[in-house]
């Protein structure tokens, strides 16, 4: 994967992203023969680095994309020991940024940039002999990760048409951050749904919430929250054993249909490093049912329970999740495993098999699992789930709603229309955004078990 990070929470995110590549890759607690680790490690190195520098350090396979220096220069400056950016991969524009303004980022900065961000892309492609495809890191509530981000997307999908583009996309706090912010979200994710084959979508607000609640840190920092993040990312994109597992993998048997390109990553367990070693591990069965219960919806339908937010209860037997609970229908699922598993601890799908968890039009395979005996980040076990379900529609709406009640007063309008952006493009990203929390919220699990 060729990595593309654009403004500062891309780059931060990013840096932080190959920071845990480093510490996956030189991790002591392996689990498996030295054989295994070495072609794990091997398959490591193709999909995150490129090449070594005369410090005898990895380069990362990134591109650093930003409208100001400062976050760019220090992400590069605290790169790993073992690691370190191309200079010459950076495209950066001395400036002040793009002042959370998406129509600044994608029609002043974007034009700026794009061309150089193309041309930087086109040679580290043509230096790999199995491309697997991009990832995009940004945010989607300043002004140049979603701005010069959505022209980046639509120059790349015009350039390669075949290749995967996979995004993250970090959505914002619901308070207390910038007036733009539902404006910016809603016009970069209705560029990303259909330029993009795959958009991983992760909330501040409960990336935040699980630092707190589950690894007790009351104090977490976006580089607390960013290593939450990674590690989803990672637990996604590391090597599994099965080899069919790659970008393209990934988005056929995530996001087939074109009308539901998003997906959350759930992953288990989360402990604070203080008291790992103290930690119990539980049967892969504790964990996969926790992570079923993460689709759980309340009775009232109103939203999501927050077993995200707990630790796995191994108390919580199979009975009780057969009992009659709602869960959010599901596009798919995969379930990615890592770590061992013996003849008294299998890893058991029938939980995130079951069919009512599916809409009847869904394919009998729209659950996929994906396992790696080497342990990951030295865990015993680690487990993700990678979900395309109905519940992704409810924070699309609250930015949507927020935005639309701006849109309504005109608020802010003039800065966008300043840069180009006229009524329709506004009214056609509303459209999209729309469309796509309808076909969520109207998704219908099957009937049948
Ligand atoms: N998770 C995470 N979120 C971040 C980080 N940095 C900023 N954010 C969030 O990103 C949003 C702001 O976007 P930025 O990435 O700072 O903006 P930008 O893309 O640099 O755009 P401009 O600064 O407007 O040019 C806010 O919602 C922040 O909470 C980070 O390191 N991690
Ligand atoms: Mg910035």
């Amino acid at each position: 994967m060729l990595t593309l990070q654009f403004g500062q929470c891309g780059n931060q995110l990013g840096r932080e992203l190959f920071s845990k590549v480093a510490a996956d890759l030189g991790s002591s607690n392996t689990g498996v023969p030295y054989g295994m680790n070495y072609e794990y490690a091997e398959d490591t190195i193709e999909r995150w680095f490129d090449g070594i520098a005369g410090c005898g350090r990895h380069y990362a396979k990134a591109i650093l994309v930003d409208t100001e220096e400062k976050v760019v220069s220090g992400v590069c400056k605290d790169a790993g020991a073992s690691w370190v950016y191309q200079t010459g991969n950076v495209v950066c524009q001395a400036g002040g940024g793009s002042a959370n303004n998406w129509a600044y980022g994608y029609a002043m900065s974007g034009r700026c940039l794009s061309h150089a961000v193309l041309n930087v892309a086109r040679q580290e492609i043509e230096k790999l002999d199995r491309s697997q495809g991009f990832l995009l890191l940004l945010s989607s509530a300043g002004g140049t990760g979603s701005g010069v981000g959505s022209r980046v997307v639509e120059l790349l999908r015009e350039e390669y048409e075949t290749k995967a583009i996979i995004a993250a996309i970090v959505l914002p706090f619901t308070f207390g951050e910038v007036c733009t912010q539902n404006y910016n979200t809603v016009l970069t994710l209705a560029k990303f749904s259909d330029r993009a084959d795959l958009s991983v979508l992760f909330e501040n607000e409960r990336m935040h919430s699980i630092c707190t609640n589950l690894l007790g840190n009351s104090n977490a920092t976006l580089r607390d929250v960013n290593s939450i993040i990674s590690e989803n990312l990672l637990a996604v994109f590391q090597p599994s054993d099965n080899a069919r597992c790659s970008a393209n993998f990934l988005i056929s048997k995530t996001a087939a249909h074109p009308n539901f390109r998003f997906v959350t990553v759930r992953s288990t367990p989360h402990t604070p490093a203080s008291s790992l070693q103290y930690e119990p591990t539980h049967k892969w069965e504790v964990y996969i049912r926790h992570l079923k219960e993460t689709l759980r919806v309340s009775r009232s339908q109103a939203e999501l329970t927050n077993v995200q937010l707990k630790a796995p209860n191994p108390t919580l037997s199979k009975t009780i999740t057969c009992s009659p609970h709602l869960y959010s229908p599901c596009v798919s699922n995969v379930l990615i495993t890592r770590g061992r598993s013996t003849e008294n601890d299998v890893v058991t799908l029938e939980d995130l098999q079951e069919r009512r968890l599916y809409p009847e039009w869904t394919v009998v395979n729209s659950f996929t699992h994906l396992h790696q005996e080497r342990r990951f980040l030295n865990r015993d076990k680690f487990l993700a789930l990678v979900s395309n379900n109905s519940e992704i529609h409810r924070p699309l709406d609250v930015y949507l709603d927020k935005a639309w009640g701006s849109y309504k007063c005109a608020a802010f309008l003039h800065q966008y229309e300043q840069f180009g952006l006229e009524e329709d493009d506004f009214l056609q990203a509303f459209a999209k955004a729309e469309n796509i929390v309808h076909e969520y919220k109207n998704l219908k699990g099957h009937n049948k078990n």
